[in-house]
């Protein structure tokens, strides 16, 4: 291996703007809508369900192919090969067949000669229904043991037993939300069809090589016959995971059919209505304590909503199942979770993919402990973390992995003191004793994250560099660019490998015909796995350039060093450029691949033990608000947030992930409220209905640090991931809300709330404790 100098470390680790900062907010990024149209570019619409669950008996589709501008119409037997587009279990059809499973489900494709008469026309289909009955609630699926797959079950110890003999005993049922992604670029797919049955398909979408195989199993044709490319998408946040594949899917279809390019981009309202969201969770707890807080037993029971597939929630349950032991070290638990099936949207991956569902709940359990126990929650949860790193009684999860790196107590501690939490804790209870309307609350949360995808084969990852003549560098990797800066990490970690600075790196777009059988750019691991393949790539050309270098400049190559632009050996400096077209005459190979995968990883399906992440990423925040309590009204005062980037590659990018994650993860727990009417239809499908944050709904005084750590696993420059867990962090939005509920019975009682905790459900709890 060739030396280093410290210099050219520069270039990672430092806070360089988003590669595609200036493009964004000059309107100059190109997403897949902005692509040029191909001459005798159409456009397709969907026909929608109007029912949550029946048999389609006949679909007249007449008026919808005379209506003006159609060029044609298909439907599910259209397709010359499979009509699937389920991830994991093929249980999801892109085109209704026979049976409609919910409000909103596609049943047929039109396409025109302009977006507008498609949509227009799709409105004009008549469909003969016989109505079936629906399943619209996770615990009416539950009674009926409805499930779009086999229950899962956790346990360690004996939680039953455990709880039996402890001092004191809580029980109850809660519930969290599901989330709309409402990413800003909606779904959408371009489809061009190519020479000799080739399809080349743009699509936003984290999962190209996924979107890949829908469309050659649709069209029946070899992958090697399809392209998908994603140059960036206006943010995915886990809705364009698998979710993409029906837009791909019907898109290559109309595509194929008519031997002309076509583009179907999805209308908020149908977007919202087609595509699934963040599973929401209901739970039936019991837990078990001592006098001073410690968990003694848990017993869990999960129901979450599917929907009307299996799609991902599989791994998504999983992973909330592992992560009810938040940072918090469960010494017998006993967890069922299942997957029920509704008639309603099939529920997808969303920034977090089950692990806020899971680790909330300990949170809730642990609000309630310090509430009856008269402590402060900051006390209680410290009590119950995972114990330091040589703590062998206290270090392994509940699944079987041991935690060698865990800092929330030092991390914590820090918070504490920066954030001022005790002086602030007295100085609110002072406000509410004299403040008989508005009142305040306070609460410190943290979080354990595990990262890599819990399903083992996923984490690899794949990258190809090429340095041309000039000394540029191209690179090209699996991952996808969806605002969170991964393609400024991977050009960062190229640029530091060969020394050049990062004007000299430029990466694609994401094309399968590049890097093959790629992930989805998913759980958080976009940069530790794509990251580590572009640096495996970069250090071949960097090795073949040392040992050229050395028998042109002196020196030996493990010697020589890359660094500023100039590389070094035996005592001469030359630009890199000049070596690279020195290279290039002695016909050294001037461009690479590179793959990784993850080490030691493992997991039993059945039993749930086993070794899922390859480490964890560790975080808290500190949030006060104010509640009206005769309106519900609520506002974010302050926020006071540490994470653990590890080493982080890039703290101005982390840092504004850290803040997305925690107003998302606000929006969640407090303002976005999805309704479906009693007939099954989400009645909350667009932004009039629908709230998130605004940059309004911010703190005015909003703290977010990186804590100074080093990842202990082996990860890209020792980085932590930060994509998905800082999505936990306004669990401390949501329990000081309820603090400052609870402060109308004199924290006697405790605040009925659920999540999300919209102003009426906040004015409920109010009412439901206040004497
Ligand atoms: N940040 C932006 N701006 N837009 C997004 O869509 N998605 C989140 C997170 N941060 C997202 C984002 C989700 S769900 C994941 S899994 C990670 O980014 C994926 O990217 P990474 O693995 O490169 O962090
Ligand atoms: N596991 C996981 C997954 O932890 N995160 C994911 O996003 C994911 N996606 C697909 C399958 N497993
Ligand atoms: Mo993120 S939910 O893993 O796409």
């Amino acid at each position: 291996m060739t030396k280093q100098n410290e210099t050219s470390w520069a270039e990672v680790g430092k806070s360089h703007p988003h590669e595609s900062a200036v493009l964004h907010v000059s309107g100059r990024a190109n997403y897949t809508d902005d692509m040029p149209e191909t001459q005798g570019t159409l456009h397709a619409a969907l026909g929608l369900s109007t029912q949550a669950h029946a048999l389609i008996r006949h679909m007249d589709l007449n008026a919808v192919r005379q209506a003006q501008g159609v060029i044609a119409v298909f439907t599910a037997r259209d397709f010359p090969g499979s009509n699937q587009c389920g991830p994991i279990i093929k249980d999801d059809p892109i085109l209704a067949d026979g049976v409609v499973e919910y409000v909103g489900q596609p049943l047929f494709a039109v396409v025109a000669r302009s977006h507008e008469l498609a949509r227009r026309a799709a409105r004009l289909a008549k469909i003969d229904y016989e109505t079936l009955p629906a399943i619209l609630h996770p615990r009416a699926a539950h009674e009926q043991q409805s499930y779009v797959l086999p229950p899962m079950s956790l346990t360690r110890g004996d939680a039953q037993h455990a709880i039996a003999n402890a001092p004191h005993r809580i029980s109850g049922e809660w519930q969290v939300g599901g989330q709309e992604q409402f990413y800003l670029e909606g779904q959408i797919a371009y489809a061009i069809p190519q020479e000799a049955d080739g399809m080349y398909v743009a699509c936003s979408t984290q999962h190209p090589s996924e979107m890949q195989h829908v469309v050659a199993h649709a069209l029946a044709i070899p992958l090697h016959s399809v392209q998908v490319e994603c140059r960036r998408m206006g943010g995915g946040f886990g809705g364009k995971e698998s979710q993409s594949a029906l837009w791909a899917g019907v898109a290559a279809l109309c595509a194929f059919k008519l031997q002309r390019p076509v583009k179907l981009r999805a209308d908020r309202d149908d977007d919202m209505l087609v595509t699934g969201k963040r599973h929401e969770f209901h739970y039936d707890y019991e837990a078990g304590y001592n006098d001073e807080g410690l968990i003694l037993g848990v017993k869990v029971q999960m129901l979450s909503r599917a929907g009307f597939s299996a799609d991902l929630s599989g791994p998504v349950a999983t992973r909330a199942v592992c992560h009810l032991d938040n940072a918090y070290f469960l010494s017998d638990v006993d967890i069922r979770a299942m997957c029920c099936k509704t008639n309603t949207q099939s529920n997808t991956a969303f920034r977090g993919f089950g692990g806020p569902q899971g680790a909330i709940l300990i949170e809730h359990i642990i609000d309630d402990i310090a509430r009856h126990l008269g402590k402060d929650a900051l006390d209680v949860r410290r009590l119950n973390f995972y114990g330091r790193n040589d703590d062998e009684g206290r270090n392994v999860t509940h699944y079987g992995q041991k935690v060698v790196d865990n800092v929330i107590h030092e991390l914590v501690a820090e918070l504490e003191q920066s954030s001022d939490y005790r002086a602030r804790r007295a100085a609110i209870a002072k406000f509410n004793a004299t403040s008989p309307v508005l009142k305040k609350g306070l609460a410190l949360t943290p979080h354990k994250f595990g990262i890599a995808f819990n399903v083992t084969h996923l984490n690899q990852a794949g990258a190809l560099v090429h340095v041309y003549l000039d000394g540029s560098v191209l690179v090209n990797h699996g991952g996808t660019e969806m605002g969170q800066g991964l393609n400024t990490k991977v050009a960062q970690v190229v640029a530091h490998e060969l020394g050049v600075p990062l004007s000299a790196v430029r990466i694609t777009a994401t094309d399968t015909t590049k890097v093959a059988n790629t992930s989805a750019t998913a759980a958080s691991t976009g940069t530790d796995l794509n990251g580590k393949a572009a640096q495996a790539a970069a250090r071949q050309i960097r090795d073949r350039l040392a040992t050229y270098a050395a028998t042109t400049l002196g020196g030996v190559a493990s010697e020589v060093s890359f660094s500023d632009g100039n590389i070094s050996s035996g005592g001469n400096t030359v630009l890199f450029s000049e070596l690279v077209q020195k290279a290039y005459l002695a016909r050294v190979q001037l461009w690479s691949d590179g793959f990784y995968a993850t080490p030691d990883l493992h997991w039993d399906g059945k039993s749930m033990k086993g070794n899922p992440f390859s480490y964890y990423a560790y975080g808290a925040a500190v949030s006060e608000v104010v509640v009206d309590t005769l309106t519900g009204e609520w506002k974010l005062l302050r926020a006071d947030v540490l994470y653990d980037a590890g080493n982080s590659l890039n703290p101005a990018i982390d840092k504004g992930q850290v803040e997305g994650a925690f107003i998302q993860g606000m929006g969640w727990l407090t303002t976005e409220e999805l309704v479906w009417n009693a007939s099954g239809k989400l009645t909350t499908h667009a932004p009039s209905t629908y709230k998130i944050p605004a940059i309004s709904d911010c703190p005015e005084d909003f703290r977010v640090s990186l804590f100074k750590n080093k990842n202990v696993a082996d990860s890209i420059h020792r980085s932590k991931a930060v994509g998905e867990p800082p999505l936990l962090l306004p669990f401390s939005v949501f329990f000081a809300i309820r603090d400052a509920i609870a402060s109308v019975a004199d924290h006697q009682r405790h605040p009925p709330l659920p999540a999300p905790a919209t102003s009426e459900a906040i004015l409920r709890a109010v009412n439901a404790i206040r004497d």
